[in-house]
């Protein structure tokens, strides 16, 4: 049997980056495409780079823009993959208040885009395509556990211009009998989740505050609760979706919820640092209560840095959304039962994982300033 073929828009964000490492593992040839940045914007999948003088590479990125219909046809020509991961986004929630249009025009119309290249192309019979939807669809709470039935309530620009992403997706496949398929992804992370996504921004935070790098974590609404997962579990669902022998919608979640400020009381415990919140709305606090001297020994940290008394999270409204989506949990029985779809991390185990990544990560940060060179951290 000949190797499948798969092209990933948005390879170069977090799933893009699993996802790839995911099909190349099954013996896919993988093809990714990449936005021209005036910095690399290859960190993620540098592990996978091939030099493009390889002989039979499996490996090969193509420069594109989900906002460029003769750019995608072109590349979906060339490629032609037997299956098409369409991640590429503008996916940060608070930025589409920013901005509205490029978002709708990139993760709403982007999608019309890769349909109709598949269609015009007349690769309708051959190429299978995922599309990346979101548990933010269903935004104002109208029913908990969110599953596949729920009705949507977009509450964002970027929820607005998935939900037409959504509903394109389904279209086609009714209109044309193109096999697509949306997965209903609820929130998943990782350490190499985007730094400025709540749960990066405090296990970075509380890695640099650990190593006195930094005094403060500012964040938003500490009240808004999520379902989060480990973004490996889920590119292995994203890739089930499609080897089904009917396309269909699938939700894709743990199915428990966890509030933001629970999150930052558990990265400070992976370090041995106990945070206890107290005040209310924009007045509430979290201070460092107690500290555990043995673990912070074993992890090689000064407790020099960790004063009890001392205040480490602040509220700063600017981080509030215009509209929040309060209240997120998933019900992730149709993909178990019918995908045999399982995660394999918890909570815990993936709170551990980021944050002692980013304590390996902030420590080059801590030897540049004990050597005296200057470090920024954008995100205090
Ligand atoms: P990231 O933000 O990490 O990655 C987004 C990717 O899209 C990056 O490769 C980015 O390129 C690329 N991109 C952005 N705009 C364009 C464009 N106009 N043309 C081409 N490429 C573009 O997101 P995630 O990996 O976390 O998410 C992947 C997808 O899944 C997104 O569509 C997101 O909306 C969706 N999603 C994510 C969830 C999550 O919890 N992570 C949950 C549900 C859905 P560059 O690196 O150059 O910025
Ligand atoms: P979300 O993720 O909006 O759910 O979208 P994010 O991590 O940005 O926010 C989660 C919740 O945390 C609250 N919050 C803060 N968020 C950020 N980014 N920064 C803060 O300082 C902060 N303080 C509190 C937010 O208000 C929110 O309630 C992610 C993205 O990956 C989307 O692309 C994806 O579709 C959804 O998850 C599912």
């Amino acid at each position: 049997m000949s190797q499948k073929v798969a092209l990933i828009t948005g390879i170069t964000g977090q799933d893009g980056a699993y996802l790839a490492e995911f099909l190349l593992k099954k013996g896919y040839v993988v093809h990714g495409l990449k936005r021209r940045s005036s910095l690399f914007n290859t960190d993620r999948i540098d592990h996978l780079y091939q030099d493009p003088h390889t002989r039979d590479r499996h490996f090969v990125m193509h420069y594109g823009d989900l906002t460029d219909s003769t750019n995608l046809i072109r590349v979906i020509q060339e490629v032609q993959p037997d299956e098409i991961y369409n991640l590429a986004a503008q996916s940060h929630v608070k930025v589409s208040f920013d901005t509205p249009e490029y978002t709708a025009n990139a993760d709403g119309i982007g999608v019309l885009r890769v349909l109709e290249a598949v269609r015009l192309l007349g690769l309708v019979e051959r190429t299978r395509i995922y599309q990346a939807s979101t548990s933010e669809l269903y935004g104002l709470v109208q029913e908990v556990p969110q599953k596949e039935t729920t009705p949507f309530y977009p509450r964002s620009p970027y929820a607005a211009a998935k939900m037409y992403a959504y509903w394109i997706t389904v279209n086609y496949r009714e209109a044309y009998g193109m096999f697509a398929s949306n997965g209903i992804l609820f929130n998943h992370e990782s350490p190499v989740r985007g730094e400025t996504f709540v749960t990066r921004k405090i296990t970075r935070a509380a890695a640099r505050i650990a190593l006195g790098l930094q005094d403060k974590l500012y964040l938003g609404n500490l009240s808004a609760q999520r379902d989060w997962g480990h973004a490996k579990d889920y590119v292995e669902a994203m890739w089930l979706i499609l080897q089904q022998d009917k396309a269909e919608d699938y939700v894709i979640a743990t199915g428990v919820t966890t509030s933001v400020r629970e999150f930052v009381r558990m990265s400070f415990a992976e370090l041995g640092i106990e945070v206890e919140f107290s005040g209310k709305d924009a007045s509430e606090k979290g201070v460092i209560i107690d500290r555990d001297l043995e673990k912070l020994e074993a992890l090689g940290i000064d407790p020099v840095h960790i004063k009890l008394g001392q205040t480490v999270v602040k509220v700063d409204p600017a981080y509030y959304r215009p509209t929040e989506v309060d209240l997120l949990i998933g019900d992730p029985t149709k993909a178990k039962t019918q995908l045999g779809w399982e995660p394999k991390y918890g909570l815990d185990a993936l709170v551990s994982e980021m944050v002692l990544s980013d304590l390996q990560v902030m420590r080059k940060d801590a030897y540049l300033k004990a050597g005296g060179f200057d470090t920024f951290n954008y995100f205090e």
